[in-house]
């Protein structure tokens, strides 16, 4: 049997389009892990500039807590006429709390000013794995273009994605299914350049456990 990989975010979220886009692998969630090990996993500081660098942070702080592989996903928004803010500060963007209510309030009031043609911007994401036991790990990332709207439009999905405008899906994210998200977004991207690579490192995992 192969050791299970952490996926080591506490944003649900991430989780759902992670597991779908990862069935071949047994993955834990973070609170599967704490059950696992019988303890809690600290938060990890987000305090790197990078997306790349906050991701590999979180990876190698829950693998190294865990004993287990982990992935961590670094992600979010990049709006050309903000200056690519909010860029990694993308979750706290209007104050500590994850409140995505309150992250887009924020949003389209600092866009208040600026019109429809000069709204681009994207999404990015990080994916970094660390296997603590062999000492190996890749990073990989992934980017989707879009417009920032005026009006949120859809229900589902989460953060920013009833404000952000995919030209390719012709919808919102939050419009679009879990699924259709995933044929196209930046975690999709990250994820389908990291795949081969993490299957091939499970692959060759000795008997175990
Ligand atoms: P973890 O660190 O536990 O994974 P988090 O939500 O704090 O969870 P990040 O620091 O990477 O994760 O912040 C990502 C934020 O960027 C997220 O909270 C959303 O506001 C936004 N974001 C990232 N990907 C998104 C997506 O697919 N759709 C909408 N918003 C997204």
């Amino acid at each position: 049997m192969t050791r299970p990989l952490v996926f080591a975010t506490r944003n649900q979220g991430k989780l759902v389009e992670l597991r779908a886009l990862l069935p071949e692998l047994e993955v834990l969630s973070i609170d599967e892990a704490e059950a696992r090990i019988g303890r809690a996993i600290p938060e990890v500081e987000e305090d790197r500039p990078t997306f790349a660098g906050n991701a590999e942070k979180k990876a190698r702080e829950v693998a190294d807590f865990t004993q287990l592989p982990a992935l961590a996903d670094d992600s979010g928004l990049e709006v050309d006429a903000l200056g690519g803010a909010p860029g990694v500060y993308s979750a706290r963007y209007a104050g500590h709390g994850h409140d995505d209510a309150a992250n887009n309030a924020k949003l389209l009031a600092e866009l208040t000013t600026v019109p429809a043609a000069e709204r681009a911007g994207r999404f990015r994401c990080a994916l970094a794995f660390w296997d603590p036991q062999a000492g190996i790990g890749h990073t990989f990332e992934g980017r989707c273009e879009g417009t920032i709207l005026e009006a949120p439009r859809g229900t589902g999905g989460f953060g920013y994605d009833p404000l952000f405008y995919s030209p390719e899906l012709g919808a919102t994210f939050a419009e679009a299914g879990v699924g259709t998200k995933n044929n196209l977004s930046h975690r999709a991207r990250a994820m389908a350049s990291m795949k081969p690579w993490v299957l091939a490192v499970f692959a060759r995992e000795p008997a175990s456990e």
